[in-house]
């Protein structure tokens, strides 16, 4: 067999890679590469990057234990090209490999460019499929064809019955596929509530803190208290730790939101699955062996094992099937910027800034902050979906387009017209208040309607119904909305709508709100 240049990018992190199948470590050549475009492509958080090199330097150790020659090209090496091309070339010049063989990119982006690599460097390239995935493309492609609505429950049920996670017999354990109205209980303060574990920064990182301090300084979030597991093995600690103490309520309580409890009972495992260091297959399995062995009740594991098999699945399928356009699009026509604060949590809505708040401290939001506080008050003003996409991609540890633009284009921002969402994510503050006691300590009033002090969310609410009446008012989900903003008396309906364009040109301004 011809000698292969094998690169490894940041979320490959993953010891039996595809592209490591059948490679010979006598022969071959692993490139790891830290590169300015990568870490710049946006500008990601410095805990993103942080995280991801220091990962990135511990897994080249591990696989020079295990044998492999790594060709490792730090970030400050001043031959580093800046870039994966650039540095595939040097590295062909270091190492005269006769073909590449790579395991596919998670984004277009870097798709293009491998489709490059042949005619650039005369050399055969092979791109593997990434078996990290359930689903291929191919497969998605075939469930997707000749449906009317590509719906994520129905795509699930073919998940449960490929891997067979919970299922009886051919039947859903329990007797259902999905409990997700067992899933919505509001957060109670008494409750202990489980703290991630910390990882102390060992020599590695310490340095990987300092190169990022001084190359990055111009990044959104901070690096102080970085804690997070950089290795398999204190990933895999983080694993058992959710899977004892967070995973019993996670299915209670998964969209709960708490002031100053950034995690509740939420895995935090995203930036360990996305990048390779965890198996998410093997971490479902894991979760079912909690609830066979009777200590994790159903609707925890279900709701668990959905997110995974279901959305995380599907969410990838969708992203490859509608084609590098898709973080673009722009169903609802939405231009404002995205407000300035949202780089720096300075609002007096309350929620927000704990959102943005805990975003910029950690890296980290749930999925209900991400979906219910940032991305509804993004869809209500009508910010620009792209401009939205790009601060999600930017913000958190765990964003790759792949995953992060049907999240926020799709569900999120409803910019692609309906692929993923039967209804727009749009609320008033009314599901806040009852999802969250963030409102009891907010400088507006979520009681007040219209007003000195009104809810801007209850405003706006209104405001975005109503604006795209056109849309929206002949679906089925959202009819009985229109109802009651028709049955309000018209004097109260102008009034909310010009507050709500009051509150608009005083945040568009810049005035704080
Ligand atoms: P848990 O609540 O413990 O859930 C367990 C796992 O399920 C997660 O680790 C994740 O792998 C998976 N999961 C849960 N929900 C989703 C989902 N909707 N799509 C895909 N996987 C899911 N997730 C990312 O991994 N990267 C992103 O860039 C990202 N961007 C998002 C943007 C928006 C606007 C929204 C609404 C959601 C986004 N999500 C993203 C999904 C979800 O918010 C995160 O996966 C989750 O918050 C990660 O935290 P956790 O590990 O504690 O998750
Ligand atoms: C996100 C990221 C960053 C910040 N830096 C690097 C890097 O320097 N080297 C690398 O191999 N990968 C990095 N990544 C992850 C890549 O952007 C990711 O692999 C591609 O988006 C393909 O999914």
């Amino acid at each position: 067999m011809k000698r292969a240049l094998i690169p490894i990018l940041g979320d490959q992190l993953s010891l039996d890679l595809s592209a490591l199948e059948g490679a010979d470590p006598a022969r071959d050549v692993l490139l790891m590469m830290e590169v300015a475009e990568e870490a710049g492509y946006v500008r990601h958080h410095r805990r993103k990057i942080a995280y991801l090199f220091s990962a990135m330097r511990h897994h080249a150790a591990a696989l020079r234990e295990a044998g492999w020659r790594v060709d490792y090209v730090t970030l400050d090496d001043p031959a580093n090209a800046g870039s994966f091309t650039g540095e595939v070339a040097r590295a062909i010049d270091r190492h005269r490999p006769e073909r590449i063989v790579v395991t596919e990119a998670g984004e277009w982006r870097v798709a293009a460019m491998f489709d490059q690599w042949e005619t650039l460097f005369g050399l055969p390239v092979e791109v593997r499929a990434d078996a990290r995935f359930l689903c291929g493309h191919a497969e998605f492609d075939a469930w997707a064809a000749g449906r009317k609505a590509l719906r994520m429950e129905y795509f699930y049920r073919e998940m449960r019955r490929k891997t067979g996670l919970l299922m009886a017999g051919g039947e859903p354990e329990g007797g259902q596929w999905n409990y997700d109205q067992e899933n919505r209980k509001p957060a109670e303060r008494d409750l202990t509530v489980p703290r991630p574990l910390s990882f102390a920064p060992d020599a590695i990182t310490q340095e990987v803190l300092a190169l990022v301090e001084r190359h990055f300084g111009n990044h959104p979030g901070r690096l102080e208290k970085f804690d997070f597991a950089v290795t398999r093995e204190d990933a895999l600690r983080q694993q058992a730790y959710f899977l004892r103490h967070a995973l019993p309520r996670f299915g209670d309580y998964q969209d709960a939101m708490l002031t100053d409890e950034p995690f509740l009972w939420h895995s935090i495992l995203s930036p360990y699955l996305n990048a390779g260091l965890l198996d998410p297959l093997a971490l479902c399995r894991a979760v079912e062996a909690e609830y066979r062995a009777g200590r994790v009740p159903l609707n925890s594991a279900e709701g668990f094992i959905r997110q995974i098999i279901g959305w995380r699945e599907y969410v990838r399928g969708i992203y490859w099937r509608e084609g590098p356009d898709y973080p673009r699009r722009n169903f609802l026509e939405a231009t404002r910027p995205l407000p300035g604060w949202y780089w720096t949590g300075e609002t007096d809505l309350h929620c927000l800034a704990q959102a943005i708040g805990q975003t910029l401290d950690n890296a980290y939001a749930h999925h209900i902050q991400r979906l219910m506080i940032t991305g509804n008050f993004a869809l209500l003003i009508g910010a620009d979906p792209y401009q939205v996409h790009l601060w999600y991609l930017e913000v958190y540890a765990d964003a790759y387009e792949w995953v992060e633009a049907p999240n926020t284009v799709g569900m999120s921002q409803f910019a692609d017209g309906g692929v993923i969402a039967s209804k727009p994510y749009a609320s008033s503050g009314n599901y806040i208040h009852k999802m969250s006691d963030y409102c009891g300590a907010c400088h507006y009033s979520v009681t007040r309607k219209t007003g000195q002090g009104a809810c801007p969310f209850n405003l706006l609410y209104w405001h975005f119904l109503d604006r795209h009446r056109d849309r929206f008012e002949n679906n089925p989900r959202m009819a009985q909305m229109y109802r009651t903003w028709d049955r309000m008396d018209a004097d109260k309906r102008r009034t909310v709508l010009s507050e709500a364009e009051d509150f608009l040109t005083r945040m568009s301004k810049g005035d704080t709100v």
